[in-house]
């Protein structure tokens, strides 16, 4: 249990050196340092602290530590994440700004670290003791929200989750497609295709097909079209019956 004389979480040690972001996922009741090549994906299953350490002015730390609580979270784990939020402000002198982030309603200020975007997924650690199946691939559908600041929502692959005002994002193991609904905004989409491209470094090493589907036409027209068994027909007469 925690007391006033209890020392500094080894996790902890070195926090707040430099400029920087610097994430923890919460495992097990303990803040678990996240791997630099991790950073920007979420567990909507757990939370997260980030500290986030800019230089003033005058040349001091100035620190933002937000923690971040995934909609499947378990008590424990947001429970811990606050608690060590505490911890790590008082290790920093009490001088950091707390933020509390709830999934899908995070603030730009806490967005703003992450270019392009931050990529929540479905699933995260159970308490601590089973591991992240990250290995499998999974065809995951995103909507893809915001003029400036991109909000990425992972969302069922069915046709109901779709419409014709937003743009959406389907990461398939060989291709990345994009659908641009037909009210779309054009800034939306051109902030997608950053993502696209992200999405492409972080998840397929930089080699995997993009294909951008407005209308059925063009999707028909697409040479490069080569797994129609992933888009079911549902998708495709969703996008085509706006011409
Ligand atoms: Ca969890």
């Amino acid at each position: 249990m925690s007391s006033p004389t209890k020392i500094l979480d080894p996790a902890f040690q070195g926090a707040g050196q430099r400029v920087g972001t610097e994430i923890w996922r919460i495992e097990n009741f303990e803040p678990v340092p996240l791997s630099k090549t991790d950073y920007g994906k979420f567990y909507s299953g757990d939370s997260y602290i980030i500290l986030q350490t800019s230089s003033s002015k005058g040349g001091s730390y100035l620190y933002d530590i937000h923690y971040w609580i995934g909609k499947d979270t378990s008590q424990d784990e947001a429970g811990t994440a606050a608690i060590k939020t505490v911890e790590l402000d008082a290790s920093l002198g009490g001088r950091a700004v707390q933020h509390r982030e709830l999934q899908a309603h995070e603030s730009d200020k806490f967005l703003s670290y992450f270019k392009p975007c931050i990529i929540p997924l479905e699933g995260g650690v159970a308490s601590g003791f089973k591991k992240l199946e990250e290995e499998k691939f999974e065809n995951r559908l995103y909507v893809c929200r915001g003029k400036r600041i991109v909000r990425m929502k992972q969302v069922p692959f069915a046709r109901s989750s779709l419409n014709h005002d937003d743009v959406f994002i389907l990461d398939t193991e060989n291709k990345i497609y994009q659908f641009n609904g037909a009210n779309s905004n054009i800034q939306e989409r051109a902030k997608s295709l950053e993502v696209i491209q992200y999405l492409k470094e972080k998840y397929h090493e930089g080699k995997c097909d993009v294909a951008i589907i407005g209308k059925l036409c063009i999707l028909l027209n697409c040479p490069s079209f080569a797994q129609p068994s992933i888009l079911n027909t549902s998708f495709m007469i969703f996008f085509c019956s706006q011409d």
